[in-house]
């Protein structure tokens, strides 16, 4: 069997003494943490595009990277190599999961049985390859967005021929999903807004994608797959203006079209920084609202303004993420997607290693931190204290409908001013910090 990857045989845990870079100081996937194991918390995926597929080229370059399951010439063969290198990959790291696009496995033909063709015969490999290996795939979903005929959008087109070809594309990467076991399904809509508003008809691009939704959701109950369909929000790029903004867009477009109840969402880091909001912000949203579903674990670049896609590397982040992930319950089927590429410069394929150990030690290390903070209670009692007034009389009654306008003046000419208290939020910062080792 062709090894595509002979330097690494697997990622050990050596602990915080080690200082070997291939090995984990802080991810021990069997410890447990708060009664669950690391594993289990944790749920990581590598991603088939940016791990396997991306060579590092960018607008002004070819790929730079190159990769021994790359040498072939006929695509089939490049696609099954491909297959079976990623699959050593997840061994040697360890990881339990994985993500596809169904343009990622398997190429393009001229027409779309023979793509269907294709595509059986690539799940055919996996399925056998998870089958060996034990790693289960967390999504599956379809690329709607690079092929020329989805210029203009998928179930956003204004032909809806196009929308026809989404529909097959999707009916079919569904299926796969549900072959290879999927625990869950994502629509990303990656050209599904707009560039200018002089040939865009809004109100009627929302409709149908509306449609494109529901229409997803029944199919899926027709074939009998059980896994969790998510959203995933992006605000920008490649389309100037995304309709799938933010959490809280895709809440509303969820309410307004009945669609709330079949999915949830998948927070990608990087899309909420571009959407002005923090990673932190929009998990505790979804958290707020019942939404969180998985999230594509990654991080942006301060002073670039488009999706840099870099490997998460922030303790902070992932310390809030981690927090707030288990505070709504922890995941049930989502998982941590690495959604992120290497760097151009990046050309070694050890270099993949590098990023997941160093992405997984510090998802490890947030994890941590997060139980500690829970275990503590230290924060959830002073917001609870300073909510406090809602569970006393007359936040009960505001609360409870008892309190009108009228009753809330009486109020006010007896009560006077109102007490005010600091928000403390330098000592809480400083505390956050000292969890933070
Ligand atoms: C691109 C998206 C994409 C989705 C899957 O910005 O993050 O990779 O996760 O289509
Ligand atoms: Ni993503
Ligand atoms: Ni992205």
């Amino acid at each position: 069997m062709k090894e595509y990857f002979p330097e690494v045989k697997s990622i050990p845990f050596e602990g915080l003494e080690s200082r070997n870079p291939l090995a984990f100081k802080h991810y021990n996937p069997g410890e447990k943490v708060l009664g669950k194991t690391m594993a289990e918390h944790l749920r990581f995926a590598v991603c088939y595009w940016h791990t396997f597929k991306n060579l590092g080229a960018d607008p002004f370059g070819p790929g730079t990277m190159i990769r021994p399951y790359n040498a072939e010439t006929d695509p089939m063969t490049v696609a099954e190599e491909t297959m079976r290198a990623a699959f050593e990959f997840f061994r040697k790291l360890g990881v339990d999961f994985w993500c596809f696009h169904d343009r990622d496995i398997a190429p393009e033909a001229d027409n779309l049985a023979e793509t269907n063709r294709r595509l059986d015969k690539i799940v055919d490999l996996a399925a056998s390859l998870q089958e060996e290996t034990g790693v289960r795939l967390l999504w599956g979903t379809a690329n709607l967005f690079s092929n020329r005929r989805y210029m203009a959008g998928a179930s956003t087109n204004p032909s809806p021929a196009v929308f026809a070809y989404a529909a097959s594309q999707v009916k079919k990467a569904m299926e796969l999903t549900h072959r290879l076991g999927g625990a869950g399904y994502v629509f990303w809509g990656g050209r599904e807004g707009y560039e200018t508003l002089l040939n865009t008809d809004m109100r009627r691009e929302a409709e149908q994608l509306a449609r494109f939704m529901h229409l997803a959701s029944e199919y899926k109950k027709e074939i009998g797959f059980t896994g969790q369909l998510y959203i995933e929000p992006k605000p920008k790029e490649p389309t100037k203006h995304q309709y799938d903004f933010s959490s809280a867009a895709c809440h509303a477009f969820l309410l307004k079209n009945g669609l709330a109840e079949e999915f949830r969402i998948n927070v990608e880091a990087n899309h909420a920084t571009l959407a002005g909001h923090s990673f932190h912000h929009e998990l505790a949203y979804c958290a707020a609202h019942g939404l969180l579903g998985s999230v594509d674990a990654n991080r942006g670049d301060l002073l670039l303004g488009w999706d840099t896609d870099q490997f998460p590397t922030d303790i902070y982040d992932t310390t809030l993420a981690m927090y707030t992930i288990l505070r709504a319950g922890g995941f049930t089927a989502g998982g941590l997607n690495f959604d992120a590429k290497l760097r151009r410069q990046s050309i070694d394929p050890i270099d993949l290693f590098h990023a997941h150990i160093g992405a997984m030690d510090a998802f490890a290390r947030g994890l941590r931190i997060a139980a500690a903070m829970i275990e503590a209670g230290e924060f959830e009692s002073f917001v609870e204290n300073r909510y406090r007034g809602w569970g006393e009389p007359l936040g009960q009654d505001i609360l409870g409908g008892k309190a009108g306008f009228r009753e809330l003046e009486r109020y006010t000419l007896q009560n006077g001013e109102p007490e005010i208290r600091s928000g403390r939020q330098e000592m809480l910062e400083n505390m956050l910090n000292e969890y933070i080792r």
